[in-house]
């Protein structure tokens, strides 16, 4: 096994039992402008402890994986230049090599698991993107999520991308894709897209049960939990989408590829709404992480 530097307060939650949700850093390192990336994830752990479980910020640093990162930490990486973005393909080679990475939704999903974590919050799941049909771009998030068993909880997939497409890969991965509270998938952004969900929940608890039956059954993988942005933070789809249509625009005359796609797309959609659209973003990951404790709780029940 792969040595785990678990934070103190994720330490003690492992010898008491105490629920505890994994969170990615992606977000912090690539997803947010500093300091606004480092105030987030600093709020979005309280959020998870005020609802009663510890959070675990999961992040290599100098070739140790961490699970958990004590607040200097959270500082430094926060502020880091160059950090690597960690997905399946490159989260041990940046052990082996001593490097510093933050960790994606599937290399978080991977290193929660090693440390016996169910449930992940985070903003929203990579999947595949507009024009995939040339490029071939599609996150490894999505073979994540067929693959380890952890609950995810996301406002959706990134409206960035080709959303019917991504649930599409998604059913054929044999993922299932709950939606939480409401009948439609919300769009990251905005709390409704046009699209039905594939399945509805209305309590933590039957989210929880269902991952349990999944593993029960000995079927690998987990769940996506689509929770909706809340009302009054929600940016509607109508206006957001010819910001999208921009950025996108920009990435493509630049010839933006692979890994920098993701970061340069939120970055630009942040100027052109005036950070609006960061504004949003920090709503969802706490509104997530609420829920993801929620879920913690029920699946020790
Ligand atoms: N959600 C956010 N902001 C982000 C991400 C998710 O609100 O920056 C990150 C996640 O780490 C996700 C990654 O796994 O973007 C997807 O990147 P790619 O499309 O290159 O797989
Ligand atoms: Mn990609």
């Amino acid at each position: 096994m792969i040595p785990i530097t678990y934070s103190a307060e994720v330490a003690k939650a492992r010898d008491t039992g105490t629920p505890i949700v994994a969170l990615e850093s992606t977000i912090i390192t690539h997803g947010m402008p500093f300091p606004q990336n480092v105030e987030t994830a600093r709020l979005v752990e309280a959020d998870v402890r005020e609802a009663g479980a510890i959070p675990a910020t999961i992040a290599v640093m100098s070739g140790s994986l961490h699970v958990g990162l004590e607040a200097a930490q959270l500082d430094a990486l926060g502020q880091a230049q160059d950090v690597a973005k960690l997905s399946r393909a490159d989260i041990a080679a940046c052990i082996a090599t001593g490097g510093t990475g933050a960790t994606t939704v599937a290399a978080t999903m991977i290193a929660a698991h090693l440390a016996g974590i169910h449930v992940f919050a985070t903003g929203g799941i990579g999947g595949v993107h507009r024009g995939a049909e040339n490029s071939f771009d599609i996150s490894a998030d999505l073979q994540e999520l067929a693959m380890t068993p952890v609950t995810v909880v996301a406002a959706g997939a990134k409206a960035i991308l080709d959303l019917p497409k991504t649930f599409e890969v998604l059913e054929t991965l044999g993922v299932p894709v709950i939606a939480y509270g409401q009948d439609m998938l919300p769009a990251f952004w905005s709390a409704m897209s046009d699209m039905p969900a594939p399945l509805r929940m209305d309590t933590a608890q039957q989210i929880a049960d269902a991952q349990k039956a999944r593993t029960a059954m000995g079927l690998a993988g987990g769940q996506l939990v689509t929770n909706p942005i809340p009302a009054d933070a929600q940016i509607p789809a109508a206006e957001l989408s010819p910001i999208i249509e921009t950025a996108l625009a920009e990435a493509d005359a630049k010839g933006i590829s692979a890994k920098a796609v993701t970061p340069f797309l939120l970055g630009r959609i942040f100027e052109l709404t005036q950070g609006r659209s960061l504004t949003a973003n920090i709503a969802l990951v706490r509104n997530n992480a609420r829920l993801a404790a929620q879920i913690a709780i029920a699946m020790g029940k």
